[in-house]
């Protein structure tokens, strides 16, 4: 029975491990885009698992949009940014690994509006 007695404490630390876990999920990291002819740059290129609010600043002339995909899947959608113009996409992304930002308008995306957005598994809270 001693032998036993550290496997509830596990189990206890596992599940409290879960609750703090759920608190930094509800928590929101800030991704900033740039979008420009024809380049997109994230300015968070690393994020956590979790829930992500894209703030996609069109800096260029012409109209853009952006979206992100996750092995040729898309997963989120921001509709067209005006130029000078701000879009805010938000986002929870629960599987790590590599992302794709691209602008669908036209052939920006063929002419370089793409970008890399890596989510690692592990979470951030608070940034
Ligand atoms: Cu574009």
């Amino acid at each position: 029975m001693i032998a036993d007695a550290p496997q509830p404490v596990v189990a206890h630390a596992a599940t409290a491990t879960a609750t703090a876990t759920a608190t930094a999920t509800a928590t929101t990291t800030a991704v900033g885009v740039g979008e420009r002819e024809f380049a997109i740059a994230v300015y968070r290129p690393r994020v956590g698992v979790g829930t992500l609010r894209f703030s996609v600043r069109n800096l260029g002339e012409d109209d853009h949009d952006l979206v992100v995909r996750r092995a040729g899947r898309t997963v989120g959608t921001l509709d067209l940014v005006r130029p000078g113009a701000t879009g805010v996409l938000r986002l929870t992304l629960r599987r790590p690994g590599r992302y794709q930002l691209v602008c669908t308008l036209a052939d920006h995306e063929a002419r370089g509006m793409h970008a890399i957005l890596r989510v690692l598994a592990r979470r951030r809270a608070g940034t």
